[in-house]
């Protein structure tokens, strides 16, 4: 564990400066070492892109786009957003790529903003069966200021029940159709999706936060093709800055555009463009492409030993970087099991399955992911003792029995240092 991440000579002002807020953030750098990190959409970024979180770009009210700000002095700044949205084209075959959303939610307020006006219908994954607080959710703008009729997966197979959601789409006419999801372990056919917003006239909107580094890397297919409209998170296995992006069709450039800004944000977070354009740059790599595919074979090699230790995989397995695991076998539901499982050390999260019979805040089940650990350098072997650990932390209800587990990841993590480099 060293404070040589945060750049030597400035962590030691910050320590002097302010003693309590330099020791939160070696206290959650050695959290993060210490502890098994699965949750599904969360990361490690490299050192170069906290370089330029951490940067004087931070500084600069940046209003407006390259070439036509509010404010003069963004010459410098203009040349990083530059790079993001270059980078963002080159990488994912786009027309169009808008890099300023602060974050996922904020890319998605932008794309009801370009495509839909308060009161219209759009059909998406209802959030009970994977989809997202703001793909309809009541307690969401989306579902507040939105007529958002949801579909979901069939009970037998888990899969989307792309009849159901076609029948919906004749039934509603909606402006504008959303795939993608949270906990949603199998890839979606986009073919299919575009086949059905042709017939009844919708925006096709794919809201790839999950998936998107999986597609940077090549080891799933694109929505880019298919799309009229793609929104994303940069920091899930894409392992880019905390933020958000927007791909879209060059007819829809001008929309996103003033739907970002002045619609919905007012000055960008340079510091957190420039980190953009740094991962985007370390995604178009091999070691990238390589690290993606990765990420797939440990989730299936995770969820096939969590199978073995008698939980029951959602759908059958997972074709991603997440497995949703029933964990009902085990007699725990997913709030105890969660509980357990970070006493022991092992950070994941309790999660709803589909047609879940226990109240969100309880649910029946686990959501785990590998983009974090594959980062480390973990592989099938580590997945397989995981999912050993995982098991006998959520049968556990004895502290001193999750105090020993704890100390086997600890074991486990001091094996694989992140920032070592
Ligand atoms: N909170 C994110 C996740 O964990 O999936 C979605 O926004």
């Amino acid at each position: 564990m060293t404070k040589d991440i945060f750049y030597g000579p400035d962590f030691d002002l910050l320590s002097k400066q302010d003693p309590e807020i330099s020791s939160v953030l070696l206290s959650e750098l050695k959290r993060q070492q210490t502890n098994l990190q699965l949750i599904a959409s969360e990361n490690f970024t490299s050192r170069a892109v906290l370089a330029a979180l951490g940067s004087t770009l931070s500084n600069k009210y940046a209003e407006g786009y390259p070439g036509k700000r509010y404010y003069c002095g963004c010459e410098e700044v203009d040349k990083a957003e530059n790079l993001a949205i270059e980078r963002a084209k080159s990488l994912f075959g786009a027309d169009h790529a808008n890099v300023q959303p602060h974050s996922g939610a904020s890319a998605n307020i932008a794309v009801y903003q370009a495509f839909t006006k308060p009161g219209d219908t759009v059909l998406a994954m209802s959030l009970p069966h994977g989809g997202h607080l703001t793909h309809g959710s009541p307690v969401n703008f989306s579902g507040k200021w939105f007529n958002v009729v949801s579909y979901g997966v069939r009970q037998d197979t888990e899969l989307i029940d792309y009849d159901e959601l076609r029948d919906l789409a004749i039934a509603n006419k909606p402006k504008m159709i959303c795939s993608g999801a949270t906990a949603y372990p199998s890839l979606v056919d986009f073919e299919k999706v575009r086949a059905i917003c042709d017939e009844v006239g919708a925006i096709m909107w794919v809201d790839a936060a999950h998936f998107i580094g999986l597609v940077a890397g090549k080891a799933i297919p694109s929505p880019v093709p298919y799309a009229d409209v793609v929104s994303f998170t940069t920091h899930k296995v894409l392992r880019g800055p905390r933020g958000g992006m927007i791909l879209a069709k060059e007819a829809h450039a001008a929309a996103i555009d003033k739907a970002v800004f002045p619609g919905m944000q007012g000055g960008p977070i340079m510091s957190a463009v420039a980190g953009k354009a740094v991962a985007l740059k370390e995604c178009a790599t091999p070691e990238y492409q390589k690290y993606a595919k990765d990420v797939i074979v440990n989730a299936q090699a995770l969820c096939t030993a969590l199978e073995g230790e008698g939980m029951r995989a959602v759908s059958g397995g997972t074709q991603t970087h997440l497995a949703l695991i029933d964990i009902r076998g085990t007699g725990v539901n997913g709030k105890v099991a969660d509980e357990r499982c970070g006493n022991a050390g092992i950070v994941l999260n309790k999660n709803s399955i589909p047609f879940d019979p226990e109240k969100p805040g309880i649910t029946s089940g686990i959501r785990v992911g590998t983009p974090a650990t594959t980062t480390q350098g973990m592989g099938v072997e580590e997945m397989k003792i995981i999912a050993s650990l995982i098991s006998r932390a959520i049968r556990s209800e004895d502290p001193s029995v999750l105090a020993g587990i704890k100390s086997e990841v600890h074991a486990l993590t001091s094996k694989f240092p992140i920032y070592n480099a």
